[in-house]
């Protein structure tokens, strides 16, 4: 791979990084409920396999571990119900400390997780949820390990869920979030509540930690998508802008960063990491023998009879319509890449059938933009 190319792939990449930022969930219950396995269930199996984390504040106990664009806080050596008043004086100290940070230092969302099949629900665990709300967190409670059997949750849960309802605690909707986070073998129970629980995340976490709650789940695919589209639409714009007063094509080289960018940024979404999104972006983007020529400039001659780039400059029309393909195509790798394909990127198959299905959706999402500028007049 040509070292002009990694080297701004890179600088793109981390700068989208940055600007993704970081999505901080504190999720509390006792030990046991299943707070890890539907951590792993909505974020993916990454997760698990990391450490125990940080003090948020020296001498604290609670605890925060950041893997890539979420933040899972939680506490360590404390109990709710026995140790709330530790927990919340932590709790306290640390969310003082973050408010003058950047919003994705701070805290954004709280899960209380309660066992379903628990047939209680305590007053200091009422308590500590009220405390919570107090400190200025959504608290959002979730009834892990509940059986669900024709569209009926298991009577126990629903009572447990109705008991806690009837102490009208400020949390979200009022009511627990039913869920089962990992199919059971024995009982056949697949999983199921957990894209209510994150749509209801989605709905009381800042606007500003959306971007990062996106690229973090690994859920709702749906989600990801239109977040791309958003990307991919700012991108064409920029491009437009960059060639508002018509570029040679020689200097079509301005363009380059912000594709690039918007490539990188898919690629987070989709949590793609640089190294093989860099070899992605190469083997779509470039004829095996020439790896590392300008990525637009390489498309540009993909298209059959360039007329239109008229008289050698490239117009905003162009900018954006070629911007707008590139973002989809690359949209359909990542999202191809998400489902498991293109494993093994080094082999001259998946490369070919990669670089195929680039060019594929590059010219049919071309063709559809100049159709619709004619319509447009
Ligand atoms: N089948 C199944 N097992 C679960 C579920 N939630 C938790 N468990 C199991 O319950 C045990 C405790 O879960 P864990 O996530 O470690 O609880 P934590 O202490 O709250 O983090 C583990 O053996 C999990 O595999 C679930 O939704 N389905
Ligand atoms: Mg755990």
């Amino acid at each position: 791979m040509a070292d002009w190319f990694k080297d701004s792939f890179r600088q793109e990449y981390d700068k989208q990084s940055v600007s993704v930022g970081r999505f901080n969930l504190a999720i509390f219950g006792k030990t046991g409920v299943g707070k890890s396995t539907l951590i792993n269930a909505i974020f993916g199996e990454e997760v698990a396999r990391t450490g125990i984390g940080q003090p948020v504040t020296r001498g604290s106990h609670l605890y925060i571990d950041k893997i890539g664009y979420l933040g899972i806080v939680d506490t360590q050596g404390l109990e709710v119900g026995k140790d709330n008043k530790e927990i919340i004086s932590d709790l306290n100290k640390a969310m003082a400390q973050m408010r003058r940070m950047p919003l994705q230092e701070q805290l954004h969302v709280a899960w209380y997780c309660v066992r379903g099949m628990d047939r209680r629900f305590e007053d200091a665990e009422a308590e500590f949820v009220q405390r919570l709300h107090e400190l200025g967190l959504p608290v959002i409670v979730v009834l892990t390990q509940v059986p669900l059997r024709d569209d009926r949750y298991h009577p126990d849960a629903i009572e447990l869920a109705e008991q806690i309802a009837a102490r009208k605690l400020p949390i979200t909707g009022g009511l627990p979030f039913m869920t089962y986070a990992r199919h059971d073998e024995f009982t056949g129970q697949p999983p199921h509540g957990l894209q209510g629980l994150l749509d209801a995340t989605f709905r009381v976490a800042p606007e500003g930690v959306e971007g990062a709650l996106t690229a973090a789940q690994e859920i709702d695919y749906v989600r990801k998508a239109k977040e791309a589209q958003k990307h991919i639409a700012v991108a064409a714009t920029s491009a437009a802008a960059a060639a508002a007063s018509p570029i040679p094509f020689s200097d079509a080289a301005v363009l380059v960063p912000i594709q690039l960018g918007m490539m990188a940024r898919i690629a987070q979404i989709y949590k793609i990491k640089f190294d093989r999104a860099a070899l992605l972006a190469v083997a779509s983007t470039t004829a095996a023998t020439s790896a590392g020529r300008a990525t637009f400039t390489n498309l540009l001659k993909m298209v059959p009879g360039a007329g239109m780039v008229a008289g050698g400059v490239i117009g905003a029309g162009v900018a954006s319509s070629f911007t707008y393909a590139m973002g989809q195509a690359w949209l359909a790798v990542c999202q191809r890449v998400a489902q498991g394909g293109f494993e093994a990127i080094s082999s001259m198959m998946d490369n070919e059938q990669l670089r195929e299905m680039f060019a594929d959706e590059f010219k049919k999402r071309l063709r559809v933009r100049r159709d619709d500028s004619k319509i447009n007049g």
